[in-house]
């Protein structure tokens, strides 16, 4: 099972996305997503100069000991870009030794533990009105977990919020604010603390009076307050009962969590920019976080995410898979697989991709009543058309800034 080739594949259906295909001698070809948001280059480039090299001739069987190899034997280890490297090396490596057994990725984990991966998708609303449309329009497409954003008053535009009413709705302009714009210069968004802090409680406190108890609510904070503001909001929050708050601080300091955990009960899901078990070793083996937050893409795989989930176990905390259109179709397969043969799954975020980008990909998991399940086909699920990825050639693109309203840069 030689490596024979390993090509670096880069197509914008829509927005920009990375992925490795490795192919052995006797012809059998993986897929791994290395897609690094507004900074897609940088792993094309890692790969293809310093990693491509090293696999070729290698057995594509050892997986443990390419992922040993590319973490520990560069001596610069750790980072967003290595990692999303060795996260597609990893996963290009899964997919091949699925499909040589003849069976879908899952069976090689472990095999199925549930029917299906609940998924939540994502609402926004620049007034309640808007948002409950949101709502209702992700219901009827059959989410079964919403994700809840808002404008908040006086401010232009606020991250996870879309443009326009259509997009809210999921419709084909979907998710606007998430891809990273095609424009020379990073935009720069404004955020005030305070006013997002006044208004979330009285929104949540609507959507609970319209949509009533049962409905899995869930807010992402984007890293954006100090652990005081923090505690204070999962307080305010509590009446409403939701699924998760996420990313309430950076937390590249863990300790931080420790003072949000100790006000409030809302739970806490974070760490879709973390990238190795290091980096939840706190918040774990002290209980600070509920939810682990990290993609195969940007966390090592599928080697690096099931070891960090497996650690996460030990202390009943739960996958909550970081899932927007910023994971390919190749990324978000392998989670699919990963969690549907992983006992501490809890959630998947799903971002459904546009037509385009399906066609490029051919995934083959499905979104059956609020839940994905994986294809049943050996391997990943990935059938990647070159010619229509062609046809959609790279565009640079840069997430927004964040500044505080008298200029100071701000946590996006
Ligand atoms: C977001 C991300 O999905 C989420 O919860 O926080 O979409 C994030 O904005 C993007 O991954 C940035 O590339
Ligand atoms: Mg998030």
């Amino acid at each position: 099972m030689l490596i024979a080739q390993a090509e670096v594949l880069i197509t914008s259906p829509g927005r920009n996305f990375v992925t490795l295909r490795i192919r052995t001698a006797d012809g059998v070809v993986g897929y791994g997503d290395a897609t690094l948001n507004g900074r897609e280059l940088a792993v094309a480039t890692y790969l293809s100069e310093h990693i491509v090299p090293l696999l070729l001739g290698r057995d594509a069987h050892l997986i443990e000991d390419t992922w040993q190899l590319l973490y520990r034997g560069v001596y610069w280890r750790r980072g967003p870009v290595t990692m999303a490297a060795i996260a597609a090396v990893d996963t290009a490596l899964w997919d091949i030794k699925a499909k040589v057994a003849g069976m879908p990725l899952y069976q090689l984990l472990g095999g199925r533990s549930r029917v299906s991966c609940r998924v939540y998708g994502h609402a926004s609303g620049r007034d309640n009105e808007e948002l409950f449309d949101s709502i209702r329009a992700h219901m009827a497409r059959g989410f079964r977990a919403i994700r809840v954003q808002t404008a908040i008053p006086g401010q232009d535009s606020t991250y996870g919020v879309a443009s326009s009413s259509a997009a809210a709705a999921g419709s084909d302009a979907r998710y606007d604010y998430e891809p990273a714009r095609r424009v020379p210069l990073p935009i720069e968004e404004r955020w005030d603390t305070r006013a997002y802090l006044r208004h979330m409680p009285g929104v949540f406190e609507a959507v609970r009076n319209e949509f009533g108890p049962e409905l899995p609510l869930l807010h992402d904070t984007h890293h954006r307050l100090t652990p005081i503001q923090a505690a204070k909001l999962g307080k305010d929050l509590e009446p409403y009962d939701l699924f998760w708050l996420e990313d309430v601080t950076p937390a590249e300091n863990q300790e931080a969590l420790r003072l949000v955990r100790r006000h409030t009960t809302t739970p806490l899901a974070i760490g879709e920019i973390f990238n190795t078990i290091w980096d939840y070793q706190t918040l774990i083996s002290e209980q600070l976080i509920d939810y682990v937050r990290s993609a195969i893409t940007h966390a090592g795989g599928v080697t690096g995410l099931k070891r960090i989930f497996e650690y996460a176990a030990m202390y009943q905390i739960k996958s909550g898979v970081h899932g927007p259109t910023d994971i390919s179709p190749v990324g978000l397969a392998a989670a699919v697989h990963l969690g549907i043969a992983l006992h501490n799954f809890g959630i998947q975020e799903y971002m459904p991709h546009s037509a385009d980008t399906h066609a490029v990909f051919r995934p083959t998991y499905s979104f059956v009543d609020g839940g994905l399940m994986p294809g049943e086909e050996p391997g990943l699920g990935i059938d990647y058309d070159d010619a229509l990825a062609g046809s959609f050639p790279y565009q640079p693109a840069y997430l927004p800034v964040n500044r505080l309203l008298d200029g100071t840069v701000h946590d996006w």
